[in-house]
């Protein structure tokens, strides 16, 4: 782009929140208005351009200012500015928008937080934003599965009016505005701030790195996490606020902060970290740390990494300038044990031996209640980690039967129960099929759509059950598939899940015919009999398969509760 057209980066702070009788004028005007629910990301992209987080935007991207950041990253003026802000609406909503005219915007609660005066509509091709602006259409990158999959196919511009800001109940008191950012450190006399942005618990290597950045640099520290959206999966915002605020007295006095990002982050790698430094640039810092993979989504599931491991740091670099945020660029910090002391990876001496833990290591070693070493981190980070990530001995789980009826059920999950309060430690909840049907699901029939309803209620039951770290166990036919396979993945986001196919051939079943149903179902007297008249779909997933011909309820009983041993979720031998 020739130099004419670069606008540089003011640091001047946009501020969109109007006056009181402003908002009660549009308040009132907004009656005659459409009115939009503002999705989770929208809610928190809103609550940035409000307050200025996304200084110089004045709303959500008209398409005349979209286009050049696809292709250019920057704005129609020559701003540089990498990521799209847009509004995704559905097809129904955008039909008969015009230019000129207001929308209000309001929480999920139905709260208005702004009026948007709307520039444009337009319908955006999201394979070509993908490719332009996060370098794939690879939908196991996270913004792109959510381009894809989660938002709106219409786009709306427009400027807004902010009529408040979106309401936060937890750490008030950490959750500042750009403006007050700035007055904090002009009340402090922090004239050369270096800010560091997370979306992980900090660890001793974070606290090395950034001091060593502070002091590289002699400026102060602004802790900056993201409390707004992160990677699936990530350590929740809670959790790590209560670590952040322990890890603070680490730093000496006076000379760190400690504050929260309500953004959205799109895991947009190089892109995403431009983006970074000008939103902590709003926030009044004069540098930016970047280290090994930032805002990086790692890898697809072949294994290739989206993204270079120095790509943002090269990107970074390149706009330096322009950006008027000096980049305080870091390598992989790594701990050298023979001098108790960690350095970046590209100044370990020779031969020097040096230890790491990785994410991942590190959640295998909080599952399985092993020991998570102080070189590592802090106990007080420790304590709390453990606090909401409890060995797998002490999480929830669900053991799901599915079988015929008749199959023995019933019977096993009985026995199971017997067994596991005999171990103790945990409440147990029985959701049987007979249990279920008379106490949620009266109104069901047999109907594949009744069958579904039925078992997606026992599944949301048994979620709540597994993350509370109680034990639900079900004992319905669950005769189909993708029921079963969706409650398998909620109930695993909370804890263990282990499903227990009953596969007593239909002869034995229609032999018991404890409750003569199969009689009445061959005679047709009982429409949609399972196995007689109805499909069963057998699991190919089953973590334990029982034939009860064959075994006794006790055996059976037994080798279920080998499974929750070997997975680690039962411990006989534990301590209490
Ligand atoms: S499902 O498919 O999972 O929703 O079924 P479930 O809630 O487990 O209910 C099964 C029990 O209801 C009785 N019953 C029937 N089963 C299957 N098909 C039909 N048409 C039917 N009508 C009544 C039967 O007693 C089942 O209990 P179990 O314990 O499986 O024998």
């Amino acid at each position: 782009m020739p130099d004419h057209l670069i606008k540089p980066h003011g640091g001047e702070l946009v501020d969109l929140l109007v006056d009181e009788a402003r908002t009660a004028e549009l308040k009132e005007a907004s009656r005659d208005w459409p009115s939009w629910d503002l999705t989770d990301r929208q809610v928190h992209d809103l609550e940035l351009l409000l307050t200025g987080g996304f200084s110089p935007l004045r709303g959500f991207m008209s398409r005349e200012d979209y286009e050049p950041v696809l292709e250019s990253m920057r704005l129609a003026d020559g701003t540089l500015w990498p990521i799209p802000i847009t509004l995704d609406v559905t097809e129904s909503f955008a039909e008969g928008l015009e230019a000129g005219q207001r929308i209000a915007l309001r929480d999920t609660e139905g709260v208005m937080l702004a009026a948007l005066t709307v520039s444009d509509v337009w319908t955006p091709d999201k394979r070509r934003k993908a490719e332009a602006v996060f370098g794939t259409t690879n939908p196991e990158h996270p913004a792109v599965g959510y381009l894809f999959n989660t938002a709106n196919p219409v786009y709306v511009g427009g400027t807004l009016e902010g009529v408040q800001r979106p309401v936060h109940y937890d750490f008030r008191q950490l959750r500042l505005t750009p403006a007050e950012v700035r007055t904090r450190f002009a009340k402090l006399g922090w004239r050369t701030v270096v800010a560091f942005q997370t979306r992980n618990p900090m660890h001793r290597a974070h606290v090395e790195l950034t001091r060593r950045a502070a002091a590289e640099v002699g400026a102060n520290l602004l802790i900056h996490p993201v409390v707004g959206m992160t990677k699936p999966g990530d350590v929740d915002h809670y959790t790590r606020v209560r670590a952040y605020q322990a890890v603070l007295k680490r730093y000496p006095r006076q000379t760190a902060m400690l504050s929260l990002l309500p953004l959205a982050m799109r895991m947009g790698g190089p892109r995403e970290a431009l983006w970074h430094a000008i939103i902590r640039k709003n926030y009044g810092v004069t540098h930016f740390i970047v280290g090994r993979d930032h805002a990086g989504p790692g890898s697809d599931s072949s294994g290739t990494p989206f993204y270079g491991p120095y790509d943002a740091q090269d990107l970074l670099r390149e706009h330096e300038a322009e950006l008027g945020v000096v980049m305080v660029p870091f390598k992989l910090m790594v701990y050298l044990e023979d001098q108790d002391t960690y350095l970046p990876i590209d100044e370990v001496p020779e031969g020097a031996r040096t230890l790491s833990i990785s994410g991942t290591e590190l959640r295998e070693r909080l599952a399985e209640g092993r020991e998570i070493p102080e070189w590592f981190t802090y106990p007080e980070v420790v304590t709390e980690l453990r606090r909401t990530h409890p060995p797998r001995s002490k999480q929830g789980f669900t053991v799901f039967f599915t079988g015929l009826s008749g199959s023995g059920k019933s019977t096993v999950a009985n026995a199971l129960l017997v067994k596991l309060s005999e171990i103790g430690g945990r409440p147990i909840t029985l959701l049987d099929g007979d249990i279920v049907r008379k106490n949620l699901s009266s109104e069901l029939g047999f109907s594949k759509e009744h069958r579904d309803i039925n078992i997606r209620r026992i599944g949301f039951v048994a979620s709540e059950i597994t993350k509370h770290r109680g034990i639900a166990i079900c004992a319905p036919i669950a005769p189909y598939d993708e029921i079963r396979q969706d409650n398998r993945a909620a109930i695993s986001a909370y804890g263990g899940y282990v499903l227990v196919y009953l596969n007593t051939p239909l002869e034995v079943c229609e032999q018991r015919d404890r409750k003569g149903l199969y009689a009445k179902a061959r005679a047709g007297i009982i429409k949609e009999f399972t196995g007689i008249s109805d499909p069963y779909e057998a699991p190919e997933d089953a973590d334990v398969v029982i034939d009860t011909s064959t075994m006794s309820p006790e055996e059976a009983a037994n080798q279920i509760i080998i499974e929750l041993e070997r997975l680690g979720y039962v411990d006989v031998n534990e301590d209490r």
